[in-house]
């Protein structure tokens, strides 16, 4: 089973996420466990005080080392002495998720999720307690909660038992390395716009021959990035 651990001054943000859909499936059928702690519950002072302001003057606030690298800590352990699963802190400056390194998170035992706010951190928590900085994309949030959110779903459907049909993995955009091709559904004609014939034609090998070739052309014009130089599929991920 999977261990996650959240550090925030927002815990509240997390009640709804963490009783709903996969997260909420995965945590009843115990095999996701979560816990949510109130960073203010290391703070000392009778305000519990968890920012100050930047050395060298400037906007805003910075949150304190000394209460970040307790919660980090108490809920990791310390570095030394050798942790179950990496400390990750949301920020900006962090690598950024993709389905590869949710891939990679998911089959960790244990992962510490620190979510900044202001500023940032005080770069002694990042030198001191964490392991690894995340980013989920090139703009700045107010908070590091919604992106610990985008990690915690991320995984949780990847883990054995979540999805109730594992298949839907092995065909979903990124897993096969490129974006997924356009889905239909009932009804066959809707406002005038018909399903394509190949879908309701029962043959499955022309099915997954245009389900590959839209999602080939869908790639290569919306994320030739993914695909190697050649315009071949670039590389496959095992969830
Ligand atoms: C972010 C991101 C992000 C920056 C300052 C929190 C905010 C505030 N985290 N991917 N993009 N974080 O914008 O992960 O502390």
């Amino acid at each position: 089973m999977l261990r996650i651990d959240v550090i925030t001054i927002f815990p509240g943000l997390f009640e709804a996420f963490l009783g709903e859909s996969m997260v909420g499936i995965a945590r009843r059928e115990s095999l996701l466990d979560v816990g949510v702690h109130d960073l203010r519950d290391w703070t000392s002072d009778r305000h519990h005080v968890v920012d100050d302001a930047p050395y060298g003057g400037g906007p805003g606030m910075v949150m304190k080392p000394e209460p970040l690298v307790e919660a980090i800590e108490a809920v990791a352990g310390e570095r030394s002495s050798g942790r179950k699963g990496p400390v990750i802190l949301l920020s900006p400056q962090g690598a950024r998720l993709d389905q590869e390194k949710v891939a990679e998170l998911a089959r960790e035992e244990h992962l510490v999720l620190v979510c900044g706010r202001y500023e940032g951190v005080d770069q002694r928590v990042i030198d001191l307690a964490v392991d690894e900085e995340v980013s989920i994309g090139d703009y700045v949030l107010s908070g590091g909660e919604v992106p610990a959110m985008a990690l915690i779903e991320g995984v949780s459907r990847l883990l054995p038992g979540v999805l109730g049909n594992p298949e839907s993995l092995t065909t979903e955009s990124f897993q096969a390395g490129m974006l997924e091709g356009p889905q239909y559904t009932r009804p066959a004609v809707f406002r005038g716009l018909e399903v394509p014939q190949v879908l309701r034609s029962g043959d499955h090998g022309a099915v997954e021959r245009w389900r590959a070739e839209r999602a080939r052309d869908l790639t290569r014009r919306r994320r030739p990035d993914l695909l190697e130089p050649s315009g071949e599929q670039m590389k496959e991920y095992t969830p």
